[in-house]
């Protein structure tokens, strides 16, 4: 139970009394937490150290509350290691999860400078620009914006990307995708990530760009995305 003659506060005790049950799925994401009065009464505590082990729960996304509802427990994390060179598919399929796309853009465009200058193109070359939300468990993931050179990659249709797209690459175009660069920035949603995303304006997410290149070292996609904080956090291991 909570030892009061710990040295460890009360409230801290209680988060990680928490943060067990849901890792040990006592407690599912969707089920309602006791509420604030019924943690003090169990726990002979007050209803202040109740709230504060909450508010910390929350603010860390194990929890969230519906005001004038309760306290709920929250989907928990994708954990994606960040040592391989994965698509989309391959990760949730890796979880047991159902992938898929929603299309909201497919089409040639002339490259900008920028985008250009990064796969190593001439500036209004072709490209393709697709912008994809990414589902796992039909639940929005991810909004992508990739951009390919439409000379190097032939083929592409709106179906192939509504799946896998490095599928397509390895086996259908013969191209060998090789290694990549990612670099992982925190922001805010806009109005449009939002509304894509299923979360609310100005809610944290996880600015993701990652240029991948073939074998020979030639660059082969640009891809911005937008990914939900909530639900995912990243992990590296390193060596020394
Ligand atoms: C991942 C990659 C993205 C790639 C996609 C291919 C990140 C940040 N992005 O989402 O660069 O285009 O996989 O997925 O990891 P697909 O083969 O399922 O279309």
């Amino acid at each position: 139970m909570i030892d009061k003659a710990s040295p460890l506060p009360l409230y801290h005790q209680i988060v990680e009394k928490i943060k067990k049950q849901i890792e040990q799925g006592e407690l599912k994401p969707g089920d309602t937490l006791l509420s604030e009065r019924e943690y003090a009464e169990k726990y002979e505590i007050s209803r202040m150290t109740v709230r504060q082990a909450i508010t910390q729960l929350t603010n860390a996304g194990y929890l969230y509350r519906l005001k004038g509802v309760g306290t709920f427990v929250a989907e928990q994390k994708i954990e994606q290691p960040l040592s391989g060179l994965t698509s989309f598919t391959e990760d949730m399929e890796a979880r047991g999860m159902k992938p898929s796309s929603k299309i909201i853009n497919f089409e040639i465009i002339p490259a900008s400078s920028s985008i250009a200058k990064e796969l190593n193109i001439k500036e209004y070359s072709p490209v393709y620009e697709i912008k994809r939300i990414r589902l796992a468990d039909n639940e929005p993931m991810a909004l992508e914006n990739t951009y390919i050179s439409a000379n190097l990659v032939k083929g592409l249709t709106e179906e192939i990307v509504e799946t896998s797209l490095y599928k397509y690459i390895e086996s259908d175009s013969k191209l060998t995708i090789h290694h990549a660069t990612q670099i992982i920035e925190s922001s805010i949603a806009n109005k449009q990530e939002a509304e894509y995303l299923n979360i609310k304006k100005g809610f944290p997410i996880l600015l993701i760009q990652r240029n991948t290149f073939l074998k020979d070292n030639q660059p082969f996609e640009v891809v911005r995305s937008s990914y939900r904080s909530d639900r995912y956090k990243f992990m590296i291991s390193m060596d020394r």
